[in-house]
């Protein structure tokens, strides 16, 4: 075990050196791709943002654990070096097939180099006396912290990739930009932001770390069954006319109450106009959107006519930062993330028949799949004990139907009569839109459900069902306190300061 460690320890140390694909991550990426879909359900709602880490973890430990059972002797025997060489063949396996894109240096052969170092590293340390192994480890253990800081520095969340155009932090501007964002419900006490800021909203991919993308060499293709396929560098984009749009992003794996969404100004290009300009043959039926790391996803082309798509160059006015697709991404706004488009992308392809993408393939209901109506309650907080003012107490949240705009907003306490909600104003249709209740409330413990009607008549669905195969439904509800009012004191406070 103490080899293993100083094995994998060198051979992320080395990786993180070259700049190339982690072993880890790849093992990873093997468990995200090809792991059994139930487990990753479950993982999802256990562990909610930290998965990747929790992912890469276990891949650690399951080296380590392989190190302990096979590696039990001391010194290094045939049957320890035959173990090694399992495993390095194994890495060499998975680092191939499953590495991840993390940057424009990342080679195969450098993956190799990674590995082969640990491997060496490992079998070396087989030969060592127990305490000197056990040094070997420690080093392995401090290679591996260092190496995985450093993978985290080099993308960092928050911030834009490597490109310079990111650098200079601006878009530049739309020729009909919108108004300032402002709904209404800037003073409601306990309202959530109208806007997710960048640095809360949520990220859902299947990559272990997101690519860096330099923009200066990124290009996008739009090819296939189009009479002038065309290839378009960042620079040209810039040059495009940009558009702005405000529209809530939703994940499919979204649960109620849950923050797998986000609401916020997107700068882009309608997809239609790139589209139209590479001139579809007749025979194109569907678009697919591939991403720097192969990921697809695919939207029939018919759906572009009604519907408006993008490809998403900003968010908040400023480029995309890595974790949401830097320098580009294609959005749909109504549709479920997985259904809307691939972020990273570098590949439209126009064709005629079906694609199998991503998340079809994982057993996911084909797409486009229209984002349903939701309500959220923000506040209270379930489980919150609230003081009686007055016997009054206000509810609030957001409600989502990009779909179709959300109509109204009813709340109903204590399984009671569903009440309309009091709605602030409506920045789009795709946005989310912000809606608070007083309810009369007597003390005691109470629950208060709500629900969302889209303007096109539908209302949220009652029913409550798990996000596989095609996303969450049923109402959100939580249950809250109210304290008795405090009883009027018979007895005259005691004046300050007498002890
Ligand atoms: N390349 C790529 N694009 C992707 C995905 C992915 O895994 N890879 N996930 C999709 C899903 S499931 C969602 S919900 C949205 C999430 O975008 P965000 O991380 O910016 O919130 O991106 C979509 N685009
Ligand atoms: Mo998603």
């Amino acid at each position: 075990m103490p080899a293993a460690l100083a094995g994998v320890g060198a051979a992320e140390a080395v990786a993180a050196v070259r700049g190339s694909g982690s072993f880890l991550d790849a093992a990873g990426k093997l468990v995200v791709d090809r792991g059994p879909r139930s487990a990753v359900e479950i993982v999802i709602p256990v562990l909610r943002s930290a998965d990747k880490a929790a992912i890469r973890a276990g891949a650690l430990a399951t080296v380590l654990a392989y190190g302990a059972l096979l590696g039990g002797s001391h010194r290094s025997g045939p049957r320890d070096l035959a173990a090694t060489t399992a495993l390095a063949a194994a890495g060499v396996v998975v680092s191939g097939r499953f590495g991840s894109v993390t940057g424009h240096r990342r080679s195969h052969t450098q993956d190799l180099l990674a590995v082969t170092a640990g491997s060496a590293v490992g079998v070396a340390a087989l030969r060592m006396p127990i305490r000197a192994q056990m040094c070997t480890a420690l080093l392995g253990a401090a290679a591996l912290t260092w190496s995985q800081r450093q993978a985290a520095r080099s993308t960092p969340p928050t911030t834009c990739g490597s490109g310079d155009a990111c650098g200079k932090d601006l878009l530049p501007s739309p020729r009909h930009p919108l108004p300032p964002p402002v709904d209404g419900a800037e003073a409601w006490p306990g309202a959530t932001p109208l806007m997710t800021p960048v640095e809360y909203f949520y990220v859902t991919d299947v990559t272990m770390r997101p690519p860096v993308v330099d923009s200066g060499m990124w290009r996008l293709r739009i090819e296939g069954a189009v009479d002038r396929p065309a290839t378009m560098s960042y620079t040209d984009l810039l040059g495009e006319e940009l558009v702005e749009f405000d529209a809530a992003m939703v994940c499919v794996h979204n649960r109620l109450g849950w923050h797998r969404l986000g609401n916020q100004r997107w700068t882009g290009v309608p997809l239609h106009r790139l589209i139209e300009r590479a001139r579809p043959r007749p025979t194109a039926a569907v678009v697919v959107t591939r991403s720097v790391d192969g990921w697809e996803c695919s939207l029939p082309l018919d759906l572009l006519a009604d519907r408006d798509a993008y490809l998403v160059l900003g968010m908040a006015g400023r480029p995309l930062t890595a974790a949401h697709g830097y320098p580009a991404r294609v959005f749909v706004p109504g549709l479920y993330g997985q259904y809307a488009g691939a972020k990273w992308v570098t590949h439209i392809r126009l064709q005629s028949t079906p694609n199998e993408d991503y998340w079809s393939r994982r057993g996911w209901t084909r797409g486009p799949l229209q984002v349903r109506p939701m309500a959220r309650i923000d506040n209270p907080v379930a489980g919150q004990v609230l003081p009686a003012v007055s016997g009054t107490v206000t509810v609030c949240g957001v409600a989502w139907s990009p779909a179709t705009a959300v109509a109204a907003v009813e709340v109903s306490l204590d399984a009671g009569p569903w009440r309309p909600a009091e709605l602030a104003g409506n920045l789009s249709a795709t946005s989310w839109r912000r809606w608070r209740a007083h309810l009369e409330v007597p003390a005691g413990r109470h629950v208060v459900r709500a629900r969302c009607l889209g303007v096109d008549g539908q209302i949220q669905e009652e029913v409550v069902r798990r996000p596989f195969p095609s996303g969450v439904s049923g109402y959100h509800q939580i249950g809250f306190t109210v304290r008795p009012s405090d009883p009027v004191s018979p007895v005259a406070p005691r004046p300050l300061g007498t002890g």
